[in-house]
């Protein structure tokens, strides 16, 4: 029986047999290969969906949050805080409610998806909407964790890092080896930085690593563009992010890897966010669509025979709004069965 990611990795991990392991069995999430990609780029290639919108909140926050959560109770604390673009307050605050203890979440105001706010309501988590962005969010947190007695669970909690690596770890049990790309979303560039870890950690069994691909939005891109972006912009909420704190790990996972990180615009996101539920029968959200528009635009880079993952990093439910928007509406029609047939084009 599946107990969670904690349980399988053990000892890839900085748990003890003191640690209170508070799970929702979270991980295990698969790897779906892609039947259209490949045709519609033109090339032969292996093209996978890691598809982490299927752990218990919808996210792959989860992986880190059981790590997180589960050292914060270790540890005595009774409350947990975070600063959110809504996923990471989605899970903060059920895996609190799961240890019984107290969640804050400070979120910018207006700007995450209904999904993910009717989540941290539900699991009871103080919800307190910042009249700023996320990144002005995350030092507020950080000012209030550092002289009160909460855990900080943002992903600069070094246990985060070490639940999210084991994605990289399924990948490589699942292929049995690692691919020759991963490609994902960057916003904070905590997952980013994670997946370097793993794969190299798991270098003993794959004996080989991939090149990290990462892209930004547009409009909320400061690695790319290599500077703090003050007021970020972009449909993709998740990664309207303008300084992300794992900056510097991003930059090593790219370079280390030989790998990049590019730009996306909320058009392509959008794009390739429809196009995945059309033609995939896969809903993510539009933040973890830029893994997918970023393969798209640099298609000329993959040869045939090349092994891509993507990680699909939230699912689609959390963001009906825009799933809404990018959709045409339900066709009305009277109750006859003639009206009916004529709508179905029969
Ligand atoms: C769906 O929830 O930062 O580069 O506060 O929700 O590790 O930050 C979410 C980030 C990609 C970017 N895809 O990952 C938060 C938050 C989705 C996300 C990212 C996020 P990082």
């Amino acid at each position: 029986m599946w107990q969670g990611l904690i349980n399988k990795y053990r000892k890839y991990l900085p748990v003890t047999d003191k640690t209170p392991i508070i799970t929702l069995c979270e991980g295990n999430t698969p790897l779906i290969k892609s039947v259209f990609l490949p045709q519609y780029l033109g090339k032969k290639l292996n093209i996978y969906f890691k598809y982490e919108g299927l752990n218990p909140t919808g996210s792959f926050k989860d992986r880190g949050m059981t790590m997180a959560i589960s050292k914060a109770v270790e540890k005595g604390m009774k409350a947990v805080m975070c600063a959110s673009t809504g996923n990471t307050s989605a899970s903060a605050s059920a895996y609190a409610a799961r240890a019984g203890i107290a969640s804050f979440v400070l979120i910018p105001e207006g700007k995450i998806a209904l999904g993910k706010l009717a989540q941290a309501m539900m699991h009871g988590a103080t919800v307190i909407e910042l009249e700023g962005n996320f990144d002005e969010a995350l030092k507020m947190v950080c000012a209030v964790t550092e002289n009160y007695p909460i855990e900080l669970v943002n992903s600069i909690n070094p246990f985060r890092i070490e639940g999210q690596k084991t994605a990289s770890f399924e990948i490589v049990d699942a292929l049995g080896v690692a691919p020759d790309y991963h490609s994902l979303p960057v916003g904070n560039a905590g997952n980013i930085t994670a997946y370097w870890k793993g794969y190299n950690e798991y270098f003993e069994i794959s004996k080989k690593l991939p090149k990290m691909i990462g892209f930004q939005a547009a409009g909320s891109a400061p690695i790319y563009f290599d500077k703090v972006i003050e007021k970020p912009e972009t449909v993709a909420t998740a990664i309207r992010i303008g300084n992300p704190a794992s900056w510097k790990q991003a930059v090593a996972a790219r370079d280390e890897s030989g790998g990049f990180i590019d730009i996306v615009t909320d058009e392509e996101i959008l794009d390739a966010f429809k196009l995945l539920a059309e033609k995939e029968g896969v809903f993510c959200e539009p933040a973890s669509a830029a893994s997918i528009a970023g393969i798209i635009k640099r298609k000329d880079i993959f040869k045939d025979g090349d092994t891509i993952v993507c990680t699909l990093t939230g699912h689609g439910l959390k963001d009906p709004d825009n799933a809404i928007l990018k959709s045409s509406k339900p066709i009305k029609v009277k109750n006859s069965l003639s009206d009916l047939i004529k709508v179905i084009g029969l």
